[in-house]
């Protein structure tokens, strides 16, 4: 059995089209990710309207398969930093590559991650293989691909509020499953803690690819 509604999006004539993708470059183009943020308290309400925009991605077979749990008490967290901290230890003590650790370089990362217990919110994203119904397991769809472009809603929304954010992903992150008690269908796919930026916050000197470093036209012209 489907269902159809009629489709009526805002429309723009082609000038403000134009216009309106420009401003939201130059909105996205300041967006960086953050390592230093302020403890400065961001009211729930803000941080549940954000998690909204994210719920608002496309997904495989509209299975929606995620989970967002949004950690703000200070005693959950310093359980995070801590499992964090010890995979991260074994990370930059053995079990990355030299090749990695010089690709890692620039953003002057680390084994320490107080961030996990400064920032005023860890966003922890779940991704669900398959969802349970009761007993039964029903199979979910591009769940990765789905999952991914919620965190990437996620992390606009953040930016278009004014906050920062860091897409965090300590290896192994099974933990992250037992510190916050999910089932078994469902998966640690990101860390993301949000705040304000520290007031002296700093970040790397890189540079994005240019137009003609990333997009390849066949357009016939
Ligand atoms: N997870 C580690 C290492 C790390 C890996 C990549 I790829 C980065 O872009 C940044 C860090 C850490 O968080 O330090």
């Amino acid at each position: 059995m489907s269902s159809f509604l009629p489709y009526l999006p805002p429309r723009y004539d082609a000038t403000e089209m134009l216009q309106r993708s420009r401003d939201f470059y130059q909105e996205m183009n300041t967006r960086r990710t953050l390592r230093m943020f302020s403890d400065k308290p961001v009211p729930r309400e803000l941080i549940e309207q954000l998690l909204m925009t994210a719920g608002t991605a496309p997904s495989g077979a509209h299975k929606q398969p995620w989970t967002f749990c949004a950690v703000g008490d200070p005693q959950i967290k310093a359980q995070i930093r801590e499992a964090a901290e010890k995979e991260e230890y074994v990370n930059y003590h053995g079990r990355m590559s030299e090749e990695w650790l010089q690709d890692l370089e620039p953003f002057g990362t680390d084994w320490n991650k107080p961030f996990l217990e400064t920032a005023p919110w860890l966003l922890v994203v779940f991704k669900k293989s398959y969802d349970l119904e009761g007993e039964e397991k029903k199979k979910n769809y591009y769940v990765n691909e789905s999952v991914g472009i919620a965190c990437g809603f996620l992390l606009a929304a953040i930016h278009h509020a004014g906050l920062a954010a860091l897409t965090h992903t300590p290896s192994p992150m099974n933990f992250l499953q037992q510190i916050l008690g999910r089932p078994d269908n469902e998966r640690p796919f990101l860390l993301i803690p949000v705040g304000y930026p520290a007031d002296d916050a700093v970040v790397p000197d890189l540079r994005r690819k240019t137009a003609e470093e990333f997009i390849i036209w066949l357009d016939g012209i």
